[in-house]
């Protein structure tokens, strides 16, 4: 893994490489702070896409022609910079998909056909995103196997006493979020997994909004899947990664049928590619698997620890400003957490609030964020949610609290 010396960024540089930021939104300069939803993309990897349409081409593992080496090439070059981005043991361990959403569902549904069976148990967590709540209940409802939630406390910390009481022998698979899009805190996810271990049962992990802040090792956690989506780590929309143990993925049987996946069709049978072939039917999102590269490389150059750190000033810088505010109430302040802030101001509906936000050109998530369980646990059907990413800077903050303010003198 590629981790430079810590150094401070220089966010004007960093801000010239993302053609998207520099634009005026309802009359003010765009002040993007929906990262945990998508974060923006830099020029190099618009480049790499624009580059592979002009140039390289074709569908791949299928032509012998150049543009078909040369696409096929690009496409399984990505694959081995994720391998050294997450440190997977074998590069067959890598499958591409649509993002997150499909990769849990690849997982929770190959490995669910094969090894949950009635009585079985699975636990999530409270802070689970829909994705890595709803494919559970699915295989749950199909086999009849049952769901359990491990509990957080107010701040938004995983209660990992409660977590190890609810396992035990009937426990087959834990899934839970690396860091949580709504709270952003970030579970103690090798305690989890060592201690699902103990008691025989496979860990997946939801690495949606880790993969662009925080140091991945899938060998050093022993996670048994991890999951990511490439958009929210600067790349495009439409592709992410299940990671697999290899041992687990061989055993495992495919999850879509058609092309690639197969080795030999007749009528009567059909045999499988081997990894990771067998799960990527069909013909893949090859362009943005090439410009995915670009996204990774960016990160590795500046570096993941520096990404953070300055996100971490940024979260830091908001909080305090934010919750200066009269009547404006942080959600989600766990001790460890990812650049993410919910707040809610008391009386007024967070639709208004982002609306009025935008007017100013700044752009917040509001609702539930596709975790409504979570809302329920607080007791509030949405917030406000700003999100930061490694472009962002202290005076779009100051925007922020300044637009809150407003709202909250003019409203009240
Ligand atoms: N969260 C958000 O605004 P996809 O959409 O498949 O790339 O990722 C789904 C997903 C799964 N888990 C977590 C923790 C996530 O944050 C997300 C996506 C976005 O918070 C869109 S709902």
């Amino acid at each position: 893994m590629n981790t430079p010396a810590a150094i401070e960024l220089n966010l004007e540089k960093i801000r010239k490489q993302f053609p998207v930021l520099h634009q005026q939104v309802n009359g003010n300069p765009l002040v993007y702070l929906d990262n945990a939803a998508t974060n923006q993309k830099p020029k190099r990897v618009i480049d790499a896409l624009t580059r592979y349409y002009e140039h390289d081409n074709a569908n791949i593992h299928r032509g012998i022609h150049t543009l078909a080496e040369r696409a096929t090439k690009a496409y399984e070059e990505t694959r081995h910079t994720m391998q050294r981005f997450i440190n997977a043991k074998h590069v067959e361990e890598i499958i591409f998909t649509r993002g997150v959403t499909e990769s849990i569902n690849l997982g929770s549904s190959s490995y669910g056909r094969a090894f949950v069976k009635a009585g079985d148990e699975i636990i999530i967590s409270g802070m689970e995103h829909h994705s890595n709540i709803v494919p559970w209940q699915l295989i749950c409802e199909e086999k009849g196997a049952i769901i359990k939630v491990i509990p957080l406390s107010e701040v938004g910390e995983l209660d990992l006493d409660a977590y190890q009481k609810l396992l035990s022998g009937k426990t087959k698979v834990v899934a839970v979020n690396h860091a949580s899009n709504s709270l952003g805190s970030i579970n103690p996810i090798k305690e989890i997994i060592d201690l699902a271990h103990q008691v025989g049962a496979v860990v997946l992990i939801d690495g949606a909004q880790s993969s662009a802040h925080l140091p991945i090792d899938v060998q050093a956690l022993d996670c048994d899947f991890y999951c990511i989506s490439s958009h929210k780590m600067y790349g495009p929309t439409g592709t992410g990664i299940l990671y697999g143990k290899k041992e687990l993925l061989e055993k495992m049987p495919p999850y879509m049928g058609g092309g690639e996946m197969i080795k030999d069709v007749t009528f009567e049978k059909t045999t499988y590619n081997d990894l990771p072939y067998k799960f990527e039917a069909g013909t893949p999102n090859i362009a943005d698997v090439v410009a995915l590269n670009e996204a990774i490389l960016f990160i590795n150059e500046l570096g993941k620890e520096n990404i953070a750190n300055h996100e971490a000033e940024l979260l830091s810088y908001a909080a305090k400003k934010l919750s200066s505010i009269p009547s404006v109430r942080l959600i989600g302040t766990a001790r460890e957490k990812v650049s993410v802030q919910l707040f809610v101001i008391d009386g007024i509906h967070h639709f208004d609030i982002g609306q009025m936000l935008d007017t100013r050109g700044i752009a917040v998530r509001t609702g539930h964020h596709c975790t409504q369980p979570l809302m329920e646990r607080y007791g509030i059907e949405g917030t406000v949610r700003a999100s930061f990413s490694v472009y962002n800077t202290k005076e779009e903050i100051d925007l922020l609290a300044e637009g809150v303010e407003r709202i909250v003198k003019f409203l009240k």
